[in-house]
Formats: C-alpha cells, structure tokens, sequence
C-alpha cells in the first residue's frame, strides 16, 4: 500500500507518498511544478518494497505541499535541497539515498553535496548544473502554458487549476533564466566535486527539453559517476520505459 501524509519541515507541512518496509530508504524528487503523484506513479507501484522504503516529496509550492504558493528566490534550489534533507530526518531515517528528475535532479546534486555523511547513492535524470543560452531558449519556449502538450496539460490544471499553473509556470522560467547571469550560467557546478557518493546518471538520447550536454557534464566533474544513455528515452524516459529504469535503477542501489 501507499501512505499518503503531511509533516512540518522548516515551517512548511510538506506532503509525501510512503511506500515499501526495506532497509534501504530512497526519496523521489519531482521535477518543476511536479508532485509525488504526477511524477512517481511507476516507481512507488513498482520499486522493490522488501529491499527499499521508498517516499515521494511534494517540495513546497508544488502539488499538495501548498500553501505556501510557490516563488523562485535566487536560492530556490538550496532551499528545496534544505526541506529535502530535513524531512527525511524528520521522518527519522539515517541515511537514504536520492533519485531526482529534472529540477529534483538539481536539487539531488546539492543536497548530496551539501550532506555526505546522510546521501548514500544519488540518482539523475534529465538534470543540469549549468544553463546555458540554447536552455535559456528552451525555457521561454515553455513559458505560455497554452503551448504545452494537452495531456500534461490537463493534468497541471486538474492539480493546480489554470491560475496558478500558467503563473508558477512564469515564474520557474524567470527563476531559473536567473542562473545564466551568473558566471558559466552557474546553478550547482561549484557543488559537483563535492558529492562522494556512488552517483548514477541517465540520459535520454530524444530529450526535447535537457541537452545531452548536461550529462556528460555532470558524468564529466562528479567523480567515479556513471552515466548510461536510453537511445529512445525523453525527458520522462522513467515513466515511458518504467520497468527498464526501474530495473536500472535498482541494480544500481543494490
Ligand atoms: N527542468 C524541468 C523539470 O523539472 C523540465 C524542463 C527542462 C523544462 C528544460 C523546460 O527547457 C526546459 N521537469
């Protein structure tokens, strides 16, 4: 079964999905404007329950961690990596492992960083360190949210309603077009060298939206990482091909 609850953390009740009794605890991180619900379907259904105690985060702002509505202050990711870390010791377990998707990927790589001692494996997908002009592109091409697929679509506005999905929507692509006014469009590459655990990253070789670039960047200065292409995967490659990454991904925390 999957639990479903809130606990406070850092101020905020943040909502999570629990499933699984392993020995082996693991928290998803959604990607922007994601939620346990929207994003880990596959994964909470059908990740190994007696090897991995699995949660999903709603970080706050997103799915059911609201109020407080969302906003994107330059520190955004380090604030998402803060509450990440700290609910997992407020749901009291020493030491776990993370796997993020896209901005949860980002906010995966500073929190390992940040915390060696706690992050015992780290898993990304269609993740970036840096933003560079050709994303800078990419973002604003999402910008109006009539423009997205219908299906994702209806399924932010039946979480969100219109309002504050096109709204959040604006404020990711300014809150992230803030990184390319840093040096290298600079996010978290200063953090990388630091991260000392076991990090597994997959790529999708049709990724509309994170150019490969980003993994090998990230496969590049984390040291001793893997990286392993999916040719046909997209951005959502763990929900398209789930049985594939699942089964990647679990070989890779055993
Ligand atoms: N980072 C976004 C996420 O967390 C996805 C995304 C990447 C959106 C690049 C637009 O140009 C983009 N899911």
């Amino acid at each position: 079964s999957i639990t479903s609850a809130k606990i406070k953390v850092n101020g905020v009740p943040l909502h999570y999905k629990q499933t699984g009794q392993g020995d082996h605890a693991v928290l998803l991180l959604p990607g922007m404007l994601g939620s346990s619900q929207s994003d880990f379907g596959p994964q909470l259904k059908s990740m190994n329950k007696q090897l991995f105690t699995i949660v999903a985060w709603d970080p706050r702002g997103y799915g059911h961690s609201i109020p407080p509505a969302r906003d994107f202050p330059p520190d955004f990711f380090e604030r998402d990596a803060r509450d990440a870390v700290d609910l997992m010791q407020a749901l009291k377990f020493k030491k776990f492992s993370l796997l993020g998707w896209s901005d949860g990927g980002i906010t995966a790589l500073i929190a390992a960083a940040k915390h060696p001692t706690l992050v015992h494996k780290l898993v990304v997908w269609g993740a970036n360190a840096v933003v560079t002009q050709e994303d800078l592109k990419l973002y604003n091409a999402i910008r109006d949210v009539s423009k997205w697929s219908e299906k994702i679509r209806k399924q932010m506005e039946e979480m969100y309603g219109h309002e504050y999905f096109a709204k959040t929507c604006e404020a990711w692509v300014d809150g992230i077009s803030q990184f390319a006014d840093k040096p290298d469009g600079n996010i978290c590459q200063h953090l990388l060298p630091h991260i000392k655990c076991p990090t597994f990253i997959i790529h999708g070789g049709k990724d509309p939206l994170v150019p490969q670039f980003h993994a090998e960047y990230l496969h590049k200065h984390i040291k001793g990482s893997r990286l392993f292409l999916m040719p046909e995967g997209k951005h959502n490659l763990h929900l398209r091909f789930a049985e594939e990454f699942n089964k990647l991904v679990e070989d890779f925390l055993q």
